[in-house]
């Protein structure tokens, strides 16, 4: 079965559905093929942080009337080491910004009911997709349907589908790519407690390593506990994650922890990503399939939402005004912001975490920058606004 449509998009989670709805608000016709279910798509645990750019585009992409809602603003983070805590004011070292706590599972569960409201074609469980003659005028979407091949004609192909996508391997010789893997992951649980701290996400650096408090609700919080990186999710029974944390934390804060059993538990390796170029004739990356940052800064859900941001505008200029500027800038646009979030994350994630092979000097170096952090207005600016987010 043939089909056509304008934009053929690749992968269904955050970055392919904004760009399904952004493109969709303009009159542009696209179609999402999605190599897994809905559920399982909802289903990943992931992102919580949201910076004021990406909450402004869900509202231009016309689902933003539920993060506007249940969305909690947080004001501040807190830094906690030497078993003493440290409150960053990010709302007044940005001149009034702030991030919002709205679940990565929320914000898909909304652009997905968005795109079903709209009537708009998404194809689920599509098998052996491949992607052809991006480098000429006329891309085809090939992939299997309950068994049936199936092409999809379009003029552009939009790759976003992940790290472990189609898109990026079909180019991989035209790629370059700069990577840094780290040597500990993130073990993360989901758990229906309220959070120890409901207005400032708390990042924790104790000789134990890296601890974070976050929150999905003011009745569902997330945290995470740095790990070996052999280490296994049923080593972890939840007693064993909540007494870790609690000794990664302040006294005060750790008598403040209110346990319960996990809804969610896995472990995340950490990676440093970037492939160059992100175009390829008619073949654009997005989101995951072009870029990775630890999560420790909160930046990998937020990236993918801008370069969204610069592929929906290019395509509507090509539409609209007939010019090709955007889609003739948009690696590079694209690629500026990205360099300049993968070394916030990569920074504060030196910063944070205890590295097996650092020596004496680097750990006091390490804490010698903790202490000049808090205490220079100059140093917690950098942070606030890097955490914030950079101006598009
Ligand atoms: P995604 O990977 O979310 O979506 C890609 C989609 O493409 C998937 O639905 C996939 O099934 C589909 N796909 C893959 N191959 C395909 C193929 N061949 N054909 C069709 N479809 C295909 N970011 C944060 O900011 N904070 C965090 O705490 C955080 N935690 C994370 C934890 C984990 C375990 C992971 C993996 C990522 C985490 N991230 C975090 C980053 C994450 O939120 C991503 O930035 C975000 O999911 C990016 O969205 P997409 O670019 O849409 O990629
Ligand atoms: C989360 O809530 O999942 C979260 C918060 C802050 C981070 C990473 C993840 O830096």
């Amino acid at each position: 079965m043939n089909q056509r449509t304008q934009v053929a998009i690749i992968g269904a989670g955050p970055s392919g559905l904004l760009l399904g709805q952004l493109l969709h608000k303009a009159g542009i016709d696209n179609v999402i093929v999605e190599r897994q279910s809905g559920d399982y798509v909802l289903g990943r645990i992931r992102a919580g942080i949201l910076e004021q750019v990406t909450v402004d585009l869900l509202r231009e992409a016309g689902v933003g009337e539920r993060v506007g809602r249940e969305g909690v603003v947080h004001h501040s983070i807190e830094l906690v080491f030497a078993g003493t805590r440290h409150p960053i004011d990010v709302h007044g070292l940005t001149g009034g910004k702030v991030v919002t706590a709205y679940g990565q599972t929320e914000l898909t569960k909304d652009l997905m009911e968005a795109r079903a409201a709209a009537g708009l074609q998404t194809v689920y469980e599509a098998a052996d997709v491949s992607l052809h003659g991006h480098d000429g005028d006329a891309p085809v979407v090939r992939y299997r349907k309950d068994g049936q091949s199936r092409e999809l004609r379009c003029d552009f192909i939009a790759g976003c589908d992940g790290f472990h996508g189609v898109s990026r391997a079909t180019v991989k010789d035209h790629v370059t790519e700069f990577e840094r893997v780290y040597p500990f992951g993130w073990l993360g649980v989901l758990a229906d407690v309220p959070p120890v701290s409901p207005h400032a996400i708390v990042y924790g650096n104790s000789e134990r390593g890296f601890s974070l408090c976050s929150m999905r609700s003011m009745t569902r919080s997330r945290y995470y506990v740095q790990c070996p990186l052999d280490d296994k999710v049923e080593d972890w029974s939840d007693q064993r994650f909540w007494d870790e944390l609690r000794r990664r934390l302040d006294p005060e804060l750790a008598q403040k922890v209110v346990t319960g059993p996990s809804i969610e538990k896995s472990i995340a390796p950490l990676r440093s990503f970037v492939a160059e170029p992100l175009r390829f004739g008619r073949l654009f990356l997005a989101g995951d399939a072009g870029h990775i940052v630890p999560p420790t800064g909160a930046k990998g859900l937020n990236l993918a939402a801008t370069d969204v941001k610069y592929l929906s505008s290019a395509f509507i200029e090509h539409y609209a005004e007939r010019s090709d500027a955007g889609i003739d800038s948009y690696s590079q646009r694209c690629l500026r912001r990205i360099w300049k979030a993968e070394r916030f994350s990569w920074w504060l994630t030196n910063l944070m975490h205890r590295f097996p092979d650092t020596d004496g000097f680097g750990q006091r170096v390490q804490e010698a920058e903790l202490d000049y952090l808090v205490n220079s207005r100059a140093a917690s600016t950098a942070l606030a606004e890097n955490y914030v987010g950079l101006p598009l």
